[in-house]
């Protein structure tokens, strides 16, 4: 090859080809799109019970419906504060219906942390399960009062001063309001710290979900090959932006049914595998973890298997080489993603329809319709092939920005439209994308975001503590 200039852009793309994307329409009416042509095909399975794409529709239309009689409109938040239920589902769709936002939070989360991102978010309504009210009812804020200045829904029991989701699903579908949407409104609302600093909301459009989700699973060639017969494992929490998007939003498009799991253990998970012959996985190393080591694994037929796909977090060699002893007939990848961006940034290729080979350890190549650079982070300039530096990721799936915060924005996606993602990564001669440390502060739990300054934080409250600096 000639030697390349100092000036010269190093830019990658996909090696599949580029597609059109309909992202000129709601997210909701990209979903179902195709579904007319499988009304009765299962869409989603939970608890032994099962949804079928024209039942699920439908519901989600009936709770836009409800939601609209609460009084939300086009614009509002609403915060999803659930584990893996249909209930998720139908709230995510019906706020889409009504062109509302969805933020969603992790029920774990403490009542000052939920509180923080409510009160960011200006969240109008709150749907979650029984058993974590009692943690709503302090508000630690003596102006906006629990039940008063904003309703909590349950999904199971009915409680004191809450609603019931019931009541949302059984309004007339009939009384759902017309709004026109924007394909850059916002839809979905996940919080994340990005490269620094405490969680900020993070601004996903009807444009970029639809572009990210057709990235993965559109056109003649997908990069992640979801058949009409898939049985697709969601186990990991819809919370988070990696089971929002490449579970759930591409089995809808795809029309592949949703085995919905609330949470993980090992000997629940296997059974249900063998029980629904579930064929496509997305996990995260832990989980990967547990495939490969636990004894209990031997006893479970989990042939159906075809695709593991584990993202969030770093893979070990090792540690592929060892599930894939136990599902030889399995092929086993990664994802890239990052809230931010979309939020997917590079995909096995081997999960294509017509597959292509990737090595051990890598996550895959750049994503269709989009550009990758990986610039030196102390010149700026972009880098060739082979080269560790920080990836930089820009086409129309990318966030429209953080909500009310615009120096975060402005650090983050550049004047050229590149958001910078705070990871050290390579492309080498094949495309494959390799990341390989990180220059952001974030520290990662089995996949799930520990912003260090979130910690600093909570340990200078102690009143014997004068300064502290947390590090992964
Ligand atoms: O913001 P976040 O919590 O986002 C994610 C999203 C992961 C996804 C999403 C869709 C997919 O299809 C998929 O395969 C994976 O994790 O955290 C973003 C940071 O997590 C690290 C990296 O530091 C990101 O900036 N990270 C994410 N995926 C990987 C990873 C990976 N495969 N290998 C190493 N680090």
């Amino acid at each position: 090859a000639p030697p390349q200039s100092a000036e010269e852009t190093h830019i990658f793309v996909s090696k599949l080809p580029a597609i059109p994307i309909s992202n000129d329409i709601p997210l909701h009416t990209y979903c179902f799109q195709n579904s007319s042509e499988y009304p009765d095909r299962p869409c989603l399975l939970v608890d032994g019970k099962s949804y079928t794409f024209a039942e699920t529709h439908l519901i989600c239309r009936k709770v836009a419906a409800g939601l609209s009689g609460l009084g939300i409109k086009k614009g509002d938040v609403v915060m999803s504060l659930l584990q893996n239920c249909a209930e998720f589902v139908f709230t995510f769709v019906a706020a889409s219906m009504i062109g509302a936002v969805t933020t969603t939070t992790n029920p774990f989360c403490t009542s000052g942390e939920i509180y923080k991102q409510f009160k960011a978010s200006k969240s109008k309504v709150i749907v979650t399960h029984s058993a974590y009210v009692d943690k709503l009812r302090d508000t630690g804020d003596e102006s906006i009062v629990f039940g008063k200045d904003f309703s909590v829904v349950t999904i199971d029991s009915p409680m004191e001063g809450c609603l019931s989701f019931s009541d949302l699903m059984a309004a007339d579908e009939a009384n759902l309001p017309e709004v026109e949407i924007d394909p850059k409104d916002a839809v979905a609302l996940p919080f994340s710290s990005g490269t620094t600093g405490l969680p900020k909301g993070v601004i996903l459009t009807h444009r970029s979900l639809i572009s990210s989700v057709a990235q993965q699973v559109d056109g003649e060639n997908p990069n992640l090959y979801l058949k009409a017969d898939d049985v697709v494992l969601c186990v990991l929490p819809l919370f988070h932006i990696f089971s929002l998007n490449s579970v759930l939003l591409c089995s809808l498009r795809a029309g592949a049914a949703i085995l919905l799991m609330q949470k993980f253990e090992i000997g629940a998970l296997l059974g249900l595998i063998q029980r629904h012959r579930v064929s496509v996985a997305a996990v995260v190393p832990p989980i990967v973890l547990a495939l490969a080591k636990n004894p209990m694994v031997d006893e479970f037929d989990l042939s159906s298997i075809r695709m593991v796909h584990s993202g969030a977090a770093p893979l070990g060699k090792e540690l592929e080489a060892a599930l894939l002893s136990r599902l030889p007939q399995a092929v086993l990848g990664q994802g890239y993603g990052m809230t931010e961006a979309g939020p997917v940034l590079s995909m096995c290729p081997s999960f294509a329809k017509l597959p292509l080979p990737t090595k051990s350890g890598s996550c895959g190549n750049v994503v269709r319709n989009a550009e990758l650079m990986v610039i030196d982070p102390d010149t700026g300039c972009s880098l060739p092939r082979n080269q560790p530096g920080e990836i930089c990721i820009r086409g129309p799936q990318i966030m429209k920005g953080y909500l009310n915060d615009p120096e975060a924005t402005a650090r983050t996606i550049d004047v050229d439209g590149w958001l910078h993602t705070g990871d050290i990564g390579y492309v080498d001669d094949d495309d494959d994308v390799f990341i390989v440390d990180r220059l952001k502060e974030l520290i990662k739990f089995k996949g799930f975001q520990v912003p260090p300054a979130e910690l600093e934080a909570l340990l200078l409250s102690h009143t014997q503590i004068s300064d502290a600096a947390v590090v992964s």
